[in-house]
């Protein structure tokens, strides 16, 4: 079977401990803070790959799960990073939360990522905390939890051309004899439940991928037939051709043509705005010739007749088809620029906003703003309370989140009025 759909779950690691630790050197009197980091935990990523083609290895809910960074150790030792975990899914898998199903993003390009688990930060050791009047904090932040997620992947076909029509027009004819491809004929409805995909090559030298879809019927786009199965492999075609069965089907074949596009317009893509090439199918048919005569006077756009057997119209339809490609741009299913990062939601939300970071020098950041100078001065960080309290505001702020965007490295130093800390990955 072919799946093009499954639920899985990501689980991305925990951040390591930060350790409180102090030296205790023999011709030291009084040591210093020593705990080291904790190790970022290892996040999750899928990654586009031309080698796989079905999210078959997905079929029964899997969970993929990052380790947790380890924890820091006493003498400034810094915990290890846990290993990321890259899953490979075939090139057209378009990734969503299962909450709310939030798009999370389209792996449409071979070698493609996406972080879909972020792993936690570590916390840091009480010798990242420097104040003059808190010069031994006894201190360290808990790292930071891993994220779980339940997701839902789809695979979308990656075709230029769909055929798309009633069941039994000839479109799985009409790909066997355009392609090497061998999808399955027969002449009763929904022979196709699993799209094939053939590459054409064009007598002018070009050549496209076309996919046979499964057939279409009325009430497709609330799931009757092979309905949104279908339609949902549609949306990645940059051209539709319209196949109209013009055998005696019993069938008027001005409706079945009208039924198909108020499918196509139902689904939400707007389907409907792509070009369509329209194909008059079975023309070898008796009376065919009569009802393309009749259907031309409905239809204002120009109709090719095509037969899979007399090969009529074939090569008229393969040179419009990569006539029409050369001119038409792909069909982005989302707009990923919409989809950044956290650090955007922060400036977008508030007018003034909590805090601001600028970097001063290389390896160094200051963190400013009215709010933020405020909540510092109110907060007592002589002791280790007050000190804990700033932290776990700057965590909830995402302080460190928006020092990510803007390059900080590990370990490089953040100035807070008086307070210094440093940054960690
Ligand atoms: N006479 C004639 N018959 C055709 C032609 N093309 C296809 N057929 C017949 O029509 C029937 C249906 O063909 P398919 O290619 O399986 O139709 P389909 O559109 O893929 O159908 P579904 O997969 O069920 O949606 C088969 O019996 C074919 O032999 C043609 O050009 N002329
Ligand atoms: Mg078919």
């Amino acid at each position: 079977m072919f799946i093009d759909r499954a639920v899985i779950e990501v689980r991305s690691g925990k951040g390591g401990d930060g350790a409180i630790a102090f030296l205790r050197e023999k011709y030291v009197p009084k040591g210093g803070p020593a705990g080291g980091n904790g190790g970022r935990g290892g996040s999750v990523y899928f990654r586009a790959n031309k080698a796989i083609n079905t999210l078959f290895n997905f079929r029964h809910s899997k969970t993929f799960i990052a380790n947790d960074g380890e924890k820091g150790g006493i003498k400034n030792q810094y915990g290890k990073y846990a290993e990321d975990v890259i899953v490979d899914v075939p090139i057209g898998t378009v990734i969503f939360e299962e909450k709310d199903h939030v798009f999370l993003g389209d792996l449409n390009e071979e070698g493609k990522m996406i972080r879909v688990a972020k792993g936690g930060r570590g916390g840091r050791g009480n010798s990242c905390f420097k104040s003059s009047t808190n010069r031994v904090p006894k201190i360290a932040e808990n790292g930071e939890p891993g994220e779980r997620k339940r997701l839902i992947l789809e695979l979308k076909l990656l075709a230029d051309v769909g055929l798309v029509g009633f069941p039994s027009v000839g479109k799985s004819t009409l790909l066997s004899v355009v392609s090497a491809a061998r999808p399955e004929i027969a002449d009763y409805p929904f022979t196709t439940i699993v799209p094939n995909l053939g590459v054409v090559s064009v007598k002018d030298g070009s050549s496209f991928v076309m996919a046979d879809l499964p057939g279409l019927i009325e009430g497709a786009h609330q799931g009757k037939g092979l309905g949104l199965q279908f339609l949902r492999h549609i949306e990645r075609c940059r051209l539709i051709v319209h196949v109209i069965d013009l055998s005696n089907t019993g069938r008027d074949p001005y409706e079945d043509y009208k039924i198909i596009n108020n499918e196509l317009e139902a689904y939400c893509f707007a389907l409907e705005k792509r070009p369509q090439i329209i194909v008059a199918s079975k023309m070898d048919e008796e009376g065919a010739e009569e009802r393309l005569k009749a259907l031309k006077k409905k239809i204002k756009q120009e109709i090719i007749p095509i037969s899979a057997i007399t090969e009529e119209g074939i090569d008229t339809l393969l040179y419009k088809c990569s006539a029409l490609l050369k001119e038409t741009p792909a069909f982005p299913l989302f707009d990923e620029e919409k989809e950044e990062l956290d650090h955007k939601t922060y400036t977008l939300e508030e007018e003034e906003p909590f805090f601001t970071v600028e970097r001063i020098k290389q390896h160094v950041w200051n963190i400013g703003g009215e709010k933020m100078l405020k909540f510092y001065k109110m907060t007592n960080i002589s002791t280790d309370e007050g000190m804990m309290l700033l932290m776990s505001k700057i965590r909830s702020l995402r302080i460190d989140d928006v020092l990510e965007n803007m390059g900080a490295e590990d370990g490089d130093t953040v100035i807070l009025d008086d307070f210094e800390f440093e940054y960690v990955r």
